[in-house]
Order: structure tokens, then sequence, then C-alpha cells
């Protein structure tokens, strides 16, 4: 049940400027603050820049790959508030830089690892951008390897179902690594055990150039979960509100030992698979501008407006800012050093004892 929150435009502001007064009563979904929704779609403007700069300094020789996210943002952003971000694991896949930054995340940590500096975070400039690692943010290590990283991230819960841990693992892939035999060993694996996991499918309809009907039989992703024994549930994933309650009620399933769920959150991809790919080869350019009546940002902005939370002025503040906090961190993250010969086997082979 959505839960009834009195809210005043001027406090709605916190401190940006929106200026009416008025008091209204807003219908919020159960668990959001108007606050913490105004904090969910700064994290979705912020992404896009990110992603828009990342092409950009691709295009501009500066980085070698970018990855997008756009079309992903609202499934990402609430499936990390969905969690209890600080306890709650993410175990991502490459295209999660909304998820990754709504998880706490760094614009100048993002830009840092696109740079691959000699203290990007994530890999000390080894990895492919977005391939996250931040244990200390409960951000695990992605693999290159499509779904490698489902089977990691159901050991994972496994552990903590073992230790008695109420710890809930959020594994994150799209709709083509369902295709991949780790990811049935996965979900039997789960379903068996009955683990506090959430599966989330971002299903884009194309695994690079392949279509969903060249992946799969059945309709839909979520269709596979009955064969492991939890339920599969579909979302709009470019529907932020309509996303979290289905990601929480998941979340509330796994923590309370009721095991998995897999949660199909339908996206789209707006731009080619990775900055190596050109999607005029498999897909239309009407079809790919046909996507944009998707766009999550301005359909959560006239959420948003429409309950009073945000108003034209406060998004341009938003907007600026962020961009402001991308300039700096790109600026920011270039002056950094890279990685040098000394630096050749850091992280490569263990050192100190082994145990
Ligand atoms: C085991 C394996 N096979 C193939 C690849 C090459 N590959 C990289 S991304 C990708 C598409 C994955 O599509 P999907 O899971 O739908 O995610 P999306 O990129 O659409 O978000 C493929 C086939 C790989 N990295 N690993």
């Amino acid at each position: 049940m959505p839960a009834l929150e009195e809210e005043s435009l001027a406090n709605a502001s916190n401190d940006l400027s929106m200026k009416s007064e008025p008091k209204i009563r807003v219908s919020l979904p159960e668990g959001l603050s108007a606050e913490t929704l105004r904090e969910m779609y700064g994290r979705m403007v912020l992404t896009r820049l990110c992603d828009d700069r990342a092409f950009a300094l691709n295009r501009q020789g500066k980085i070698p790959f970018a990855a997008t996210c756009q079309g992903h943002e609202a499934a990402q952003v609430a499936a990390a508030y969905a969690l209890k971000r600080g306890t709650d694991w993410v175990v991502p896949y490459y295209r999660d830089t909304a998820l990754a930054l709504a998880y706490g995340v760094t614009p100048r940590e993002q830009l840092m690892c696109l740079f691959a500096r000699k203290d990007d975070i994530f890999s000390s400039g080894r990895q492919f951008p977005n391939h996250y690692s931040v244990p200390d943010r409960k951000i695990a290590s992605i693999s290159s390897i499509i779904a490698a990283h489902v089977t990691h991230g159901v050991g994972m819960a496994l552990a903590f179902a073992m230790r008695k841990e109420p710890i809930v693992t959020l594994i994150t892939f799209g709709e083509g690594s369902t295709s991949e035999g780790e990811w049935h060993e996965a979900m039997n694996f789960a379903g068996i055990h009955q683990l506090p996991v959430v599966f989330m499918c971002e299903n884009n309809e194309f695994a690079i150039s392949v279509p969903q009907k060249l992946q799969m039989a059945v309709a839909n992703v979520a269709d596979r979960a009955a064969a492991y024994g939890f339920p599969g549930v579909i979302c709009d994933g470019t529907d932020v509100v309509a996303t979290y309650s289905v990601v929480r009620e998941a979340v509330e399933r796994a923590r309370s030992g009721d095991g998995p769920t897999l949660v199909e959150a339908k996206v789209y991809r707006a731009m080619s698979h990775t900055s190596d790919d050109n999607q005029l080869t498999y897909r239309t350019q009407d079809e790919v501008d046909a996507l944009k009546a998707r766009d999550p940002i301005p359909r959560f902005e006239a959420w948003l407006k429409d309950r009073g939370l945000l108003d034209d002025a406060t998004i341009k503040q938003m907007k600026q800012q962020a961009q402001a906090e991308v300039d700096e961190a790109t600026d920011w993250a270039e002056a950094q050093p890279p990685p040098t010969e000394a630096d050749l086997y850091t992280h490569v082979y263990a050192s100190g004892p082994l145990s």
C-alpha cells in the first residue's frame, strides 16, 4: 500500500530553491520519502551525464571503451534503493552504472576507472571500464564472462545463509545471459537451497546484435523461474517507482528466508551495445528513435512534478549541479597519473603469506 505523506513544497526543496508554499498530500510508495525520491531522480540524472561523458571521451580518443546504461537507469536506481545499502551486496554487470552510482560509487571514481588511472579503485586501471569491485560499498567484482558472476553471487548468498547473516544479494544481468549454462546452474542451486538472493534481469531485448527471440523460446525471462521453484515477476523497468516496489518485495522475501525471486525489468538500450558496436547494422534508425519515448528520466520527472515534489526550477538546478560534478570529476580523473611499469604485477599475484 502506498504511504500518505504530508509534504510542504517549501520543505520538499531541502536546500534547493522550490518557492511554492502550499501544503499538499501526496501518495508515496512505501519506504520512499519525498526526499529519497528526489535523490533517486538525482542519481538517474547524474548517471545519464556520466554516460554521455564516457561516450564523448571515447570519441575524443581519451578512453578506450564505454558501455551505455541509457534506458536502464530507472531499474538500477530502483533496485539500489530497495536494498539496505551498506549491508546488502550487489553483484552487477557491465551496464550497471546507475546501480553503482546509487550504491556509493562517486563520479570521480567512475571517471578514474574510465581513464584507467593507477588509483582506479575498481582494478587499478587493469580492467574494462565498469568492471566494478568496491568491497567497502558491498559491490562485488564483475566478470566479463557473461553469467559467470551469477554463480559467484549465489555462492555469496549461500555463505550469508550458512552464517545466518541477514544479508540479501542482488545479482543483475541481461536477458542474453540467461542462455548461459552457468545462469541455469545458479538459478537451480539458489532454488534448491532457498537462498537469500534477488536475480534481476535487465531485459533490453538485445544481446549485442542478437534479439530476444533468438535467445529463448519463451516470451519472458521471468517465465523461467517456475522451473527452479521460485517466483518470476515482470515489471516496467523504465518506471522507477514500479520497479522499486517489485524489487523491495523480492528483497523482503529473501531476507525473511522465503528464498529467491527472479525480477525481469523490461528496459531498453538507447545506444549501441558499447562504443565498439554499431547498432545500425542490426536495427533501423527509426527503431532507435522510437525508443526515446520510453526514456525513464522525463517520465520520472513528470511523476514527481505531478505530485508537487519537484518543479522546473529545481530540476534545472539539479541538472546544473550534476553537470558541474561530472565536469569536475572528468578534469580531476584525467589529471591523475596512469599506472607505470612498477605497477605491472600489482594485484596480479597474491602478495604476502597465503592462508
Ligand atoms: C561467455 C561469454 N560469451 C560471450 C561474450 C561476449 N558478450 C559480451 S556482452 C554480450 C551480450 C550480453 O547480452 P545481455 O546479457 O542481454 O546484456 P546486455 O549487454 O544486452 O545488457 C556478449 C555475447 C562474453 N563476454 N562471455
